[in-house]
This record gives structure tokens, sequence and C-alpha cells, in this order.
């Protein structure tokens, strides 16, 4: 259990407890990686024997520059990324791993997102914007992201999942695949498609949804919004719900 700080991939000399970028990194339960922002090249992390291990990847500040950071087998990688950090150029591919905990806070970005087979647990605060594609994959996952995110393509695989964003979302599309899957979405709502997938759904939405379609698909759906008017496809249980204003 040791804390490593990951630098440019051309730092020479490296300082004490310094790892170039650009390797492939052997991890030990416990271990804590701060990744710098000179960070400039694919980060492969890689157990050492046995595991699963749990193990920290820290991300203090903006990084501008395009790289990857990979997670493999036998490990369980938790992930933070602190306030206004601009990681929009940065990937994240876990799918090898064992279970993602992502905690992001507010008004950060990040790159495309591939979550474990397993189950994983998201959590992300406002301002939140993802520059590429997500999916968490197989695994009951909990993806929870505060007011005023921007998301291009989000899956979440089979199991089920638990999506819940707040007001303001903006999104191209939310697919929680199969499983009885959990959208929920604050007002403001816009976007191009909500597509539940298979298994018994429940989508929520506030008021002012604009999302082109929403679809139950097959499954016992269910389907309750505070927008008249809206048009769903696919779900057996439909309700508006109106509150009357303040007298
Ligand atoms: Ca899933
Ligand atoms: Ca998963
Ligand atoms: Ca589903």
């Amino acid at each position: 259990m040791a804390t490593y700080t990951i630098v440019s991939s051309t730092t020479d000399p490296l300082g004490p407890g310094e790892i170039a970028a650009g390797g492939t990194i052997t991890v030990s339960p416990g271990d804590v990686f701060v990744i710098d922002p000179s960070a400039n090249s694919n980060i492969t992390f890689v157990a050492s024997s046995g595991g699963p291990h749990d193990f920290d990847v820290v991300f203090n500040d903006s990084n501008a520059n395009t790289f990857k950071v990979i997670t493999s087998a036998n490990l369980r990688p938790s992930v933070t990324i602190a306030d206004n950090s601009n990681l929009s150029n940065v990937d994240i591919e876990a799918q090898s791993s064992e279970g993602l905990t992502l905690d992001v806070g507010h008004n950060a970005s990040l790159g495309k997102l591939d979550g474990s087979g397993a189950a994983d647990t998201i959590t992300i605060g406002d301002g939140f914007t993802a520059t590429g594609d997500w999916n968490t994959l197989n695994g009951a996952d909990v993806l929870t992201v505060g007011d005023n995110a921007t998301f291009l393509k989000l899956k979440t695989g089979n199991q089920n999942d638990t999506v819940t964003f707040g007001n303001g979302a903006n999104f191209g599309e939310i697919d929680t695949e199969g499983g009885n899957d959990t959208i929920t979405l604050g007002d403001d709502a816009t976007g191009g498609n909500i597509q539940a997938g298979n298994g018994d759904d429940t989508v929520r939405t506030g008021n002012r949804e604009n999302v082109s379609t929403v679809d139950g698909a097959s499954g016992n759906d269910n389907y309750t919004t505070q927008t008249s008017g809206t048009n769903p496809s696919n779900m057996e249980s439909t309700s508006v719900v109106c509150y009357a204003p303040a007298p």
C-alpha cells in the first residue's frame, strides 16, 4: 500500500514516488495513484497476484492531454475527480475490472467511460459534461448525477440499474437495456431518447420535459411525468402528476 504520482512519460529523472505515464503499473491492495496534470499517455493498471484488489486513482486537477486510464482484471478501482477538473480528453476503461466506484465533484468533465461488468457506483456533482459515450455494462449499476449535466449516449447494460439526474439534464440517449431499471430525471430534462429496454422499468420526469422519445420496450413499465402532452411508447402505466399552484 503506497501513494504514487503519475507524471509525464518523458519525466527524467523521476522523483520519489513518481511513475511515468505510458506503461503498465502493477497494483497492490490499497495503492493510491494521483494523476498529475502532466500525465500524457495511456495508463494501464494490472493486479499483482490474487485480488480483486481495491485501489484508488485520484485526479485533483484538470489535465489537457489525451489518454486512457485502463484498469484490468482482479482490480476494483475507486476513481475520484475533484471539483472543476476538466478531463474532456481522458477516457476510463474499466470493463475488465470487478466493480468501479467513481466520485466526481462539481463542474468537472470526462471523456468516454466503460464501467466494469460488475456493479458500478457512480456519483457526480452539478455541472458535469461527458464528452464521450458512457456504458456501465453488466451488473446492477447506480449512476447519480447532479443538476445541469450533459451526456451524449449513456447505456447501463443488463441487470437492475438505477439512473438519477437532477434538474436540467441534457443528453443524446439514455438506454438502460435489460433488467428492471429505474430512470429518474428532474425538471427541464432535454434529450433525444429514453430507452428503458427489456424488464419492468420505471421512468420518471419532472416539469418541462423535452425528450423526443420515451420507450419502455418490453416488460411491465411505468412512466410518471409532471409534463403534460408527452407521448411515450410501450408504457403499461402512465401518469401525469400535476401539482396545484401554491395558494
Ligand atoms: Ca448494468
Ligand atoms: Ca457495470
Ligand atoms: Ca430495462
